[in-house]
Order: structure tokens, then C-alpha cells, then sequence
């Protein structure tokens, strides 16, 4: 990987001196000033983002009810990054120096469409919306992490709603959950409505079509280029998916006694939005709850970051233990804070933060591996190599998919074997092993590339009118996950809002349908051509081999067109094949389950 992006860059090289021999002058001339230009402008950005990086992270660490100065706080630093990067003087030297694209190197042109890209979520034109939008987005926030759950008036966290899901036969038990987790949506909606505007109107200035089209840009795709790939992932996965759905409701009918429904009950579902069924299979000897129910969240933490180091990454700086807040608050805190996981860049240097509320469950460790993959792409791609405005992921895709990743690699057994957490001498079930893991995998992509996607694009897109929100939401949820609602959701409700993402990650979930793919990628390969291992039984515990590989791709951020790193790094495109064959012998097995059942779903979509 390593290899072929230097040779692709000295190609670069060698090309740009060809031309450079043929006028040298205005060549070189261009670049000094580019490059002055885009030093300048790095070196104002990184200060503002970092700014309102933390104002938005007290923000989000601490919620306190009829306290402005977090607001106050935001809203000025925000205003300011937005001033300074809608600049229209900006744009227009940006714009002019992309005129002559084919003079300049690559990382520079990426670097002027980094700004204009920036530039187009706040232009300085339509300033006034720009500043009603983020008032509208903090106060979104608020209302959302500042919600108080209730079960039957007693307050709990999501942490405690999340653990029912997962846990609890007890079907009343189950519906007063899920109806408490969806009453934050009611709040939300009229937010959503305006913020659509919002965001729409504001990226409207500089041209783009709605803000969907504004976020899928970011991977030089069209809207309808990214739809396409969404419904082909799903199209791909939907045999396999249509088995596990006609599985799961002859399976929820036994556990909770009822008649074999046709669609599923969402509040049956182990997850809040039916996005994770994999709580619905316990596989015996490599259940590791247990192992670690008495364990220090910290520890865990540790756990993730030894499994980085181990393959070669460095130590986590101290400042990022100090910094980060990864525990729930204590139950009588007089405040409360964002309850979803998120990693930090501060500053884009190595101001590194982990915002979570780590229970010790096999699903947070899963989470601990996936956040701790941003903190160390940050920390691999900040270096000289890679300018300030071009430390992202190669796509934002690719961010995602780095600690799901090893997050994924971790719960296999040769590596918990391996740890210890599970004894070597365990015999366990392959066949109840890869449903558990089809259940998180394949599960998530009608959610993802479907249900969110399309809401998403008909929100922003097609200018959904609020009183068909919740309308629109179960209808999608219908057709791609097979699920319905307890019972008669009306528009008093906006059950999607109750997803974070809605509301404050907008128009970009399909990002992690995108990484789900990357993911199974990235496995086989490793799998396959680094570890010689069956991809189904890994350890990448202490393989430098498997650290170079990763951070050839990690360390070059977005210097490159993703496609590029792709091909180098895999030697494919983009495909669901890994990701279909890991889980072909699931095939079978539930074929053989579901004989003589009652499928629900159409056989293609
Ligand atoms: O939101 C996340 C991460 C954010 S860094 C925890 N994920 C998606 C979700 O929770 O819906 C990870 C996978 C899906
Ligand atoms: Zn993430």
C-alpha cells in the first residue's frame, strides 16, 4: 500500500516536471502563491476550528438546564469559523486559483476544494441563515441530550433502556421502554423542520441542490450515485437478510409467545431503531458480557488502546485520558451530557478526545475499538505530510470503518482466546457464531443504506412536509427492515429524531454503510494476503504486518481520491463480495431453519 501511493506521487512528480520544464516561471510562480495563500488560511482555520471544537465539546459534556453560557459559547465561536470560511473573498481566490487546477499539484487542488467545500455549509452571502443555523443546531443538541427519559415517571438513562432492549422477556416491560425512548422525538420535530430549511437554504447559496446532494459531494458521488450504491449494498445483502428476518420472527414469536407475526414488532427488537439484532443469539463460550461485567470501564479502554499498540501504533497521549470524558455521569449529576459515543480532533494536531459512556458490555467494547479507530487515524494522518485541511479520512466512510474494523477483529475468538477473556479449551458454535455476527452485519445495511438513507434523501431532497415525517419513517422502515411499530405512530410523533444522527450528523448516515463494506474489505485482505488466517478466526493481536498495512492507508488522510486508496490498498473497488461470502455458509443453515416457513418479505427488493 505504502509502496504504490509513493509510486503513484513520484508519477505525479515526474508529470508535473515535464511541465514545469516547458514554463518554469509562471508555473512555480502560481504555486508560491497558492501555497501562501492555502498557509494563511490553514493557519486561521485551525485556530477557529479548534475554538469552536471546544466550545462544542463543553457543550456536549455538560448539558445544564436554563444555562446560556454553553450556547452563548457556541454560537460565537461557531459564528466566527463560519464567518472566516464562507468568506466570499476567500471563495473567490479559491475559485480562481482552481481555474488553473492542472497547474498545481494535487494535494493543493485538494486543499482549495477543501475550502470551497467548507465554505459552502456557511457562505458569507447568506450570512443571517448561517447564524439562525446554528442557533437552531445547538439548540437541537439541547433538546435532544438534555432530555430526560422516563419509565413509568422514574427517570433512566439510554444506557438503562438500551440494556432492557437487550435483555428483558418481559414484553410490557420491553413496550414501556421503547415508547419512553421515542417520546425525545416529539420535542425534536419542528427543529428538524426548520433545520431542514436551515441547511438546505444555506448550501442553496453556493449552488448545491439540497443539503443531501451538499454531504454525498464530499465523495465526488452525485445524489443519485450514492442512492444507487445504497440500493445496490442492499439489494446484495437482502437474500440473506430476508432469511434472518423470517428467522427472527418465528424466533421473537417463541420467546415472547405470540402469534408468528409478519412484520416485527419493533419494541421485540434488541436495539432501540432495530439497527443491531445481535443480543438475539448468545453463542456459549464466547459470550464475553461476562468477562467483562466486573471489569473498570478504564480498563477496557486500556484493552483497546494495547490492541493498537500491539500492532504497532504508539501510546495514546496522557492528555487524552485527561481530557476525554468516556464514563456515565453519576446518577444525581446536576447535568447530563451527550449519552452517544464520538471521537475528537481538537485542533487537529494531537489534542485527541473520546466523548462516551462506557458500560463494561461486549457492546461497548465494540464501541471502545470503534472510537478508538478515529482517535488513531487522527493521530496517523497528522503529520508533515498531510496539510491541517486534508486530516480527514480518505472518505468519511473510511473514518467509520477503521475501529468497527478492529472492533470486529477483536471478538473473534483466536484473539479473545488469545487475551484470555474466553479459555482456549472452548468448543464453540460456528454456526451460532456467524449468525451473532450476521445479526450486527447484515442488519445494519437495510437500516443504514436504506431506511436512513432514503428518509434522509427524501427529507432534504424532497422537501418531506413535516406532517408525513413520522408517515414516511415506518414506511421505510417496513419495507427495508420488515419492522412495524407497536402500535399507531401519528404524527404527534417523530420517531426519527430519536436517532441521533438525524439531527446533529445530517444527511451522512450512509457513511457507515459505506464502512460496513470497507470493513469486510479490509478483513479479507488482512485476512487472507497478511495473516493467512480463515477471515472467520483471526488474530490480529501483535501484527506489525497487519499495523503497516492499516497505516499505509491511515497516514495519507485525504490526500488521495478514496477510489485511488481503495485500489492500492485492496486491489478493487468498492464491493460487497467479501462481506457476501464471510456470510455465504449462514445460507444454508438458515434455509434449513426456516423450511416450511412463511417469508413476509418479496424475494429481491
Ligand atoms: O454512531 C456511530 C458511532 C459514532 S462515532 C458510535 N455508529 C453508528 C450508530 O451508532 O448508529 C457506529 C455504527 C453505527
Ligand atoms: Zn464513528
Amino acid at each position: 500500500m505504502k509502496k504504490l501511493i509513493l509510486l503513484s506521487a513520484t508519477f505525479l512528480l515526474v508529470f508535473s516536471c515535464k511541465k514545469e520544464a516547458e514554463k518554469p516561471v509562471a508555473n512555480d510562480a502560481l504555486k508560491t502563491d497558492v501555497q501562501a495563500f492555502l498557509d494563511d488560511y490553514s493557519t486561521s482555520f485551525t485556530k477557529l476550528y479548534y475554538d469552536s471544537a471546544q466550545a462544542e465539546w463543553d457543550a456536549n459534556t455538560k448539558i445544564i438546564a436554563g444555562d446560556t453560557t454553553n450556547a452563548y459559547n457556541v454560537q460565537k465561536a461557531n459564528e466566527a469559523y463560519a464567518k472566516f470560511t464562507g468568506s466570499t473573498d476567500v471563495i473567490k481566490k479559491t475559485r480562481t486559483f482552481l481555474e488553473q487546477e492542472s497547474e498545481l499539484d494535487i494535494v493543493q487542488v485538494r486543499q482549495l476544494n477543501t475550502i470551497l467545500y467548507a465554505a459552502a455549509n456557511n457562505p458569507e452571502t447568506v450570512s443571517e441563515l448561517v447564524k439562525e443555523r446554528i442557533t437552531a443546531e445547538n439548540a437541537q443538541n439541547e433538546t435532544l441530550f438534555g432530555y430526560d427519559f422516563k419509565v413509568n415517571g422514574t427517570s433512566v438513562t439510554t444506557g438503562d433502556i438500551d440494556k432492557v432492549l437487550r435483555e428483558s422477556n418481559d414484553e410490557a416491560e420491553r413496550l414501556a421502554n421503547w415508547t419512553a425512548s421515542k417520546e425525545v422525538g416529539k420535542g425534536l420535530k419542528d427543529g428538524l423542520e426548520n433545520l431542514r430549511n436551515l441547511r438546505n437554504e444555506t448550501v442553496g447559496a453556493l449552488g448545491y441542490d439540497d443539503y443531501f446532494t451538499y454531504q454525498v459531494s464530499n465523495y465526488g458521488m452525485s445524489r443519485k450515485e450514492m442512492r444507487d450504491e445504497m440500493n445496490k449494498m442492499v439489494k446484495e445483502v437482502w437474500p440473506l437478510y430476508r432469511e434472518l428476518h423470517t428467522w427472527a420472527r418465528y424466533e421473537l414469536a417463541k420467546k415472547y409467545n405470540a402469534d408468528v407475526p409478519e412484520y416485527i414488532p419493533a419494541h421485540w427488537l434488541p436495539n432501540r431503531w432495530g439497527q443491531d439484532w445481535s443480543a438475539l443469539v448468545s453463542v456459549e463460550g464466547l459470550d464475553i458480557d461476562g468477562a467483562l461485567a466486573d471489569k473498570d470501564p478504564e480498563w477496557i479502554v486500556k484493552e483497546g488502546e494495547n490492541f493498537y499498540k500491539s500492532i504497532g501504533f504508539d501510546a495514546l497521549p496522557a492528555s487524552f485520558y485527561e481530557k476525554s470524558s468516556m464514563y456515565p455521569l453519576a446518577a444525581d449529576a446536576p447535568y447530563k451530557k451527550n449519552n452517544h459515543a464520538s471521537a475528537w480532533h481538537m485542533n487537529l494536531e494531537n489534542d485527541l478526545r473520546c466523548l462516551m459512556s462506557i458500560e463494561p458490555t461486549a457492546d461497548y467494547y465494540e464501541t471502545i475499538h470503534h472510537e478508538l479507530g478515529h482517535i488513531y487515524y487522527y493521530q496517523a494522518y497528522t503529520n508533515p505530510n498531510v496539510p491541517p485541511l486534508l486530516r480527514e479520512g480518505a472518505n468519511r466512510g473510511y473514518h467509520e470503518a477503521i475501529g468497527s474494523l478492529l472492533g470486529f477483529a477483536a471478538m473473534q475468538k483466536p484473539f479473545l482466546e488469545g487475551k484470555g477473556l474466553v479459555s482456549s479449551d472452548t468448543q464453540i458454535d460456528e454456526t451460532q457464531n456467524l449468525l451473532k455476527e450476521a445479526l450486527s452485519n447484515i442488519i445494519f445495511l437495510p437500516f443504514s443504506a436504506g431506511v436512513m438513507t432514503e428518509f434522509e434523501n427524501a427529507l432534504y431532497a424532497e422537501n418531506l412536509p413535516k406532517d408525513k415525517f413520522n408517515e414516511k419513517w415506518w414506511e421505510l422502515a417496513k419495507k427495508y427492515q420488515g419492522m412495524v411499530p407497536p402500535s399507531e405512530r401519528g404524527e404527534e410523533f417523530c420517531d426519527a429524531a430519536s436517532k441521533t444522527h438525524i439531527n446533529n450528523d445530517a444527511a451522512q448516515y450512509y457513511d457507515y454503510a459505506v464502512s460496513y463494506i470497507l470493513l469486510f474489505q479490509f478483513h479479507d485482505h488482512i485476512a487472507k494476503n497478511i495473516l493467512k488466517q480463515d477471515p472467520h478466526a483471526t488474530n490480529y493481536y501483535g501484527s506489525k504486518e497487519v499495523g503497516t498495512f492499516l497505516r499505509g492507508i491511515l497516514e495519507t488522510g485525504a490526500n488521495n481520491d478514496w477510489r485511488d486508496v481503495l485500489q492500492e490498498s485492496v486491489g478493487t473497488g468498492m464491493s460487497a463480495k467479501p462481506m457476501l461470502e464471510y456470510f455465504n455458509p449462514l445460507m444454508n443453515y438458515l434455509k434449513e431453519q426456516n423450511k416450511g416457513r412463511n417469508y413476509t418479505l418479496p424475494e429481491s427488493l
